[in-house]
């Protein structure tokens, strides 16, 4: 292990077990991370154009190339160095990877409009090192856009699903690429290939466990924060009270000053549970009711993003806003400036007094940063969400070192892991994760229906495919388009359901935010109902279908 566990600079010595994550601007960039931990090796996220030599001189022991929205002919493609696949170290390029590699030694990629992921069957080749151990016969989450056409000198074709070329290897040079998604749990054995690809191939051994980086922790708190106290602010939730545990272990009693703000957008009660929750594991929390600089909070936001000249602009305040995006923000930044602009009404409150420090921002998390596009744990990714947690205003006092955050390089499954250790009682544990600013945000409201053009035919593909039978007794242009779009097993799966349980479907004029291959969308809420018990098989199939046809509904 080297460092805090923080602070991860692996440092030229190639003893270090560590891979690095080249973001090609993925949303899957955070859950190959997360799969590279699960299995006990360290792993660090950084740009897709990070040159080979900072990689060589940094000490990493391979490269994983996730997967991205963009074509690699694409005018703004993102760029890359290419020597990274002749600097010696073995690379597994994902999907927008694994076509960047194949470009890269001369094959073509032929570039596809419509992109579909998809779960199908692909034939792979189980002698080549990447699938040791495997059938031959796996089903994957498979990328259907850009795919590749001719393959890249020196590489043999190691999947395939149908026509399609789903994987292409070079055993000497350690080169791979799939069209597929390892890291996610519709690959059945993807964690078998990312295993294959960390020990079989790129040698790691996993030396990077849970207790390990348990006791990095708490040493990198009593490092950060010394003889100073500690304020810490928190929500209750599984985050916090982990952090809560971890402070206690670390520091001692006198130096942790923990606060809660109850920001008016809490379940009822809620905010006195939290309270006694955290009493329990010997915690005095400190409630502060703040709902009204909630309700008429507002902030700064930028309007013009990735220009040199960045415009400013004061939002309305939370109780006439409706954009999620905004809505975050403004809670976020209002959070902060409560703590940060008046400390001397919080010192007035707490009657005592103590240094401000640190801020101990519980729930900062390694997908959260990744999630925010934040600078230092990836350039790339296509902002999916702004985290309240990693606003400018937080970024600004992380500037200034005030900022202490021992769960920045842990992933959800993993805190809970860490609660567990440290005797946390399970229902505390394992709770449902407390909403934040999540309650404000998932009150979905606008000033008036969201409805384009396409809202009254998306209905319509909807109706027909939740009603498949009787559909194909109608003849309509939009029932041969769903027809079109289904093989041969979902037409009989949709003919089954719509006889044995029949829906009705809404097409709800919402617009909502969801993630469609590696973009954020804002589309419609598709609305399944009947009268029956629901049959989950039923739904989730027709979950899977009609994203796939209705390609403006994201949820
Ligand atoms: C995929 O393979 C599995 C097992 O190998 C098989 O049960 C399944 O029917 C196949 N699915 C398709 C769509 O071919
Ligand atoms: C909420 O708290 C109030 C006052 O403490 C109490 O009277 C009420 O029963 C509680 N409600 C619920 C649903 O627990
Ligand atoms: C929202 O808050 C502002 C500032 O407190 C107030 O002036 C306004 O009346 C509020 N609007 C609504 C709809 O409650
Ligand atoms: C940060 O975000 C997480 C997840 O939304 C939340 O649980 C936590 O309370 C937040 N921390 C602070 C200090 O707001
Ligand atoms: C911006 C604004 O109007 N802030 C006010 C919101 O409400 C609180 C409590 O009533 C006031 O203290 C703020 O000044």
């Amino acid at each position: 292990m080297n460092g805090s566990g923080h602070k991860i600079q692996a440092n030229g010595d190639s003893n270090v077990n560590i891979v690095v994550i080249l973001d090609a601007g993925a949303q899957y960039g955070k859950v190959i991370d997360r799969r590279v931990r699960e299995l006990n090796i360290e792993s660090e996220i950084l740009p897709l154009d990070t040159p080979a030599f900072a990689l060589k001189e940094r000490g990493y022991r391979g490269i994983i190339i996730s997967g991205g929205p963009n074509s690699v002919y694409a005018d703004d493609a993102p760029k890359y160095d290419p020597d990274i696949f002749r600097c010696g170290l073995p690379v597994l390029g994902i999907c927008y990877g694994m076509q960047m590699l194949n470009k890269e030694f001369k094959g073509t990629v032929e570039s596809k409009e419509a992109r579909e992921d998809g779960q199908f069957n692909v034939t792979v080749d189980n002698k080549c090192p990447l699938f040791k151990g495997m059938k031959k016969e796996q089903n994957v989450l498979l990328t259907h856009g850009d795919s590749v056409d001719k393959v890249a000198e020196g590489f043999k074709v190691i999947a395939k699903s149908g026509n399609l070329i789903a994987g292409i290897a070079d055993d000497k040079q350690k080169l791979y690429g799939v069209q597929f998604h390892p890291e996610v749990d519709l690959t059945e054995n993807g964690m078998q290939i990312m295993k294959n690809f960390l020990y079989t191939i790129v040698h790691c051994e996993g030396t990077y466990t849970m207790a390990c980086r348990e006791k990095s922790c708490v040493q990198y708190i009593k490092d950060t924060v010394g003889d100073h106290k500690v304020l810490m602010l928190l929500s209750g939730g599984v985050d916090s009270t982990v952090c809560a545990a971890l402070l206690h272990r670390a520091l001692k009693p006198d130096q942790v000053i923990a606060v809660h703000i109850d920001n008016g957008f809490m379940r009822r009660n809620e905010s006195t549970s939290v309270q006694q929750s955290l009493r329990q594991i010997g915690l005095d929390v400190r409630l502060i009711h703040s709902a009204n600089s909630f309700y008429n909070g507002t902030t700064t936001v930028h309007t013009e993003k990735g220009e040199s000249k960045v415009r400013k602009r004061k939002t309305n305040t939370l109780n006439t806003t409706s954009d999620p995006e905004e809505k975050r923000k403004i809670i976020g930044d209002t959070f902060m400036k409560l703590i940060w602009l008046c400390p001397i009404e919080l010192m007035a409150y707490l009657k005592r007094k103590f240094t401000f420090i640190c801020i101990i921002l519980s729930g900062t998390l390694r997908p959260d940063l990744i999630e925010s596009a934040s600078e230092l744990a990836s350039g790339k990714a296509d902002a999916i969400k702004t985290h309240h947690n990693d606003t400018e205003l937080v970024r600004e006092l992380r500037k200034q070192g005030r900022v202490v955050e021992p769960l920045r390089d842990f992933h959800k499954d993993e805190v809970r892991s860490i609660g567990r250790d440290l005797g946390l009682p399970a229902e505390l544990v394992q709770r449902h994760p407390f909403p934040g600013p999540g309650l404000a945000i998932r009150v979905i409201c606008a000033d008036e229906p969201y409805m384009c053009r396409d809202f009254a035919e998306t209905s319509v593909l909807l109706k027909f495919i939740a009603d498949y039978s009787n559909a194909l007794k109608t003849p309509h242009a939009l029932v041969n388009r769903v027809k079109n779009s289904l093989s041969p097993e979902e037409q009989e799966d949709l003919l089954r359901i719509s006889k044995t349980q029949p829906y009705s479907t809404t097409l709800l004029p919402i617009k909502s935010v969801g993630v469609q291959g590696d973009c954020r969308t804002y589309s419609y809420v598709a609305g399944i109902s009947s009268d029956h018990k629901p049959d989950w098989n039923n739904l989730i199939t027709l979950a899977k279908i009609i994203p796939r046809i209705c390609h403006n509904v994201n949820r």
